[in-house]
């Protein structure tokens, strides 16, 4: 206890000194003998307390403009105010009868810091020493999950009218000739005349060409061969997960981009591995390469990778007969270890290429960056798991050619138009879903947005595990849903660049009414939507 108590005297002293200095305006440097008297011993006090010349520069010009402004007491009456709230912080460790170290106090750190002076956020290692472990080492008892990817060049069709581009994306090893399968009959369809749609079936069912997702859960080790398969003089791959803690294999150190060894050359491969402590949250985690990120990411290098609950399985939602295990995909059935089984579907939002980038048509023409019918920026640039349902350029235009005008009321249409390219999750009524919302691209935010009434999901799903009401609806309609303080509940969420969201939606399938139908989601910028960037979620009320 004697040590535990020690450093809160150190820094309620230094932190009285500073907040005295402050209040006077002097030079904080005269704070340094002061602050070290009795503590000689301790490094943390071995600072510079001289504020920097553009702080002082800043403090001076606010007094002039408060002076302008009318107001030349209110730099004194903010000083006035900070030094209470320095002085209050100074008693708070006593007051709290609490040290949790250096850290303690930590909110006004900044006040002053700005600069060489901010050595508060070290930590004290007499009292918290700093440890360093070994990474993320799988334990010999962990179950193993083992994924061999390549990084490979391969055509990505957008959609049922074959616009596409030349890009990248993981394959599961396994998987590689049935892209280039697929590939290769999208090609073939170009050259044909009339409408062929090639490989593409409406809402990625089924599908191989897509974005890598692949799972494991809490408590299993993760093992990961990634083999460069780039075409010669496409250069390094790397395949980063956000958010992990892998390991190179052969070092155990960590495989960030700081470490080489996580760089895989062309015609290279590389092994890491990741223990995922059972702690772990839940959840998805986009991946993508760090090594030539701006090239190969947007134009389709990324993935996500879900940490699922202990114990669970994974298995494919399409077909018939007895289920299958599934080893990858964006739509599966997850066999829960710790609670209720759900449906998983990922969408990932994302640009095609950078803003300057086109995709080409069939023709090997590149589409337009402006809609001519819509106006839109970019059509077919928008896209959600590779593919892009733009309005104008395809549906539309047959329209206006067929009957000299086009009805943009229709575009959603699957009537008029057939089922758009990008995802169609489907579901029957009642099953437990939970969407995980990827961002695969690096250029512009975009705003996922379902529509049906009642599809919203708590903001934070984590604090409301006790309640999850997202596997109530299993029985029935659920007419009262519990109205819950810990988290707000959304029906629409703002996804950035490399960001990942997990959506439990309020009563799975068909919502809380338990409705059979489609339910349109779309990004809700209008211009990235009328670009191509929705789909349907398709609940049945039979099998
Ligand atoms: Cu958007």
């Amino acid at each position: 206890m004697f040590f535990q108590k020690l450093p809160v005297c150190v820094l309620t002293r230094m932190l009285g000194a500073m907040a005295a200095v402050a209040l006077l305006g002097v030079p904080l440097a005269s704070a340094e003998n002061s602050s070290q008297v009795g503590q000689p011993s301790s490094q943390h006090v071995a600072m510079n307390h001289q504020l920097p010349g553009w702080a002082e520069k800043l403090k001076g010009q606010t007094i002039v403009e408060d002076t302008m402004g009318g107001k030349p007491e209110r730099s004194a009456m903010v000083e006035q105010q900070h030094q209470r709230i320095m002085d209050h912080m100074a008693q708070d460790p006593q007051v709290q009868g609490i040290n949790t170290g250096m850290y303690n106090t930590s909110a006004m750190m900044h006040q002053y810091g700005a600069g060489g002076q901010d050595m508060l956020l070290a930590s004290d290692p007499r009292m918290e020493p700093v440890a360093l472990t070994g990474g993320g080492k799988c334990p010999a008892t962990a179950p193993v999950k083992q994924y061999n990817v390549s990084a490979i060049n391969v055509e990505i069709t957008l959609n049922q009218w074959l616009d596409f581009y030349p890009g990248y994306i993981y394959v599961l090893d396994e998987n590689l000739d049935k892209v280039r399968a697929e590939e290769t009959k999208n090609k073939e369809a170009r050259d044909k005349e009339g409408f062929d749609p090639g490989a593409i079936i409406p809402g990625v069912q089924a599908q191989w060409i897509q974005p890598l997702t692949i799972r494991a859960n809490q408590g299993d080790c993760v093992k990961i061969k990634l083999s460069n398969k780039l075409e010669e003089g496409s250069g390094s791959v790397s395949l980063h997960i956000h958010g992990s803690s892998m390991v190179v294999s052969a070092t155990g150190a960590s495989a960030t981009t700081t470490n080489t060894d996580s760089i895989v050359e062309e015609k290279k491969s590389g092994e890491f591995e990741w223990y995922i402590h059972p702690n772990t949250q839940e959840g998805v985690r986009q991946f993508h390469t760090y090594s030539q990120d701006r090239e190969l990411t947007v134009m389709g290098m990324f993935g996500s990778f879900i940490v699922e609950p202990r114990g669970s399985s994974y298995w494919e939602a399409l077909g018939s007969g007895d289920a299958t295990p599934a080893s990858s995909g964006w739509q599966v059935m997850i066999k829960n270890g710790t609670g209720p089984d759900f449906r998983e579907f990922v969408l990932y939002y994302h640009e095609v290429g950078d803003e300057a980038f086109r995709p080409l048509n069939k023709k090997g023409d590149f589409l337009p960056q402006r809609d001519p019918l819509t106006d839109a920026y970019r059509p077919g640039g928008r896209a959600i798991n590779y593919r892009s349902e733009p309005f104008g350029i395809n549906n539309m235009h047959v329209q206006h050619e067929y009957f000299g005008f086009e009805d943009e009321s229709m575009g959603y249409s699957s009537y008029t138009f057939g089922d758009p390219s990008p995802t169609i999750p489907r579901s029957y009524i009642g099953d437990p879903a939970k969407f995980r919302l990827v961002h695969g691209g690096s250029e512009v935010f975009h705003s996922h947005h379902p529509h049906g009434g009642t599809i919203r999901w708590p903001r934070s799903p984590r604090a409301i595990d006790d309640m999850n009401l997202w596997a109530t609806a299993v029985n029935g309609p659920v007419k009262y849903p519990v109205i819950r303080a810990k988290t707000d509940r959304v029906d629409v969420e703002v996804i950035g660049p490399s960001e990942a969201l997990d959506l439990e939606t309020e009563c799975g399938s068909g919502l809380c009414q338990q409705l059979a139908g489609d339910f349109l989601f779309h990004c809700h910028v209008a211009h990235h939507y009328v670009a191509g960037m929705w789909g349907y979620w398709r609940v049945y009320n039979t099998i």
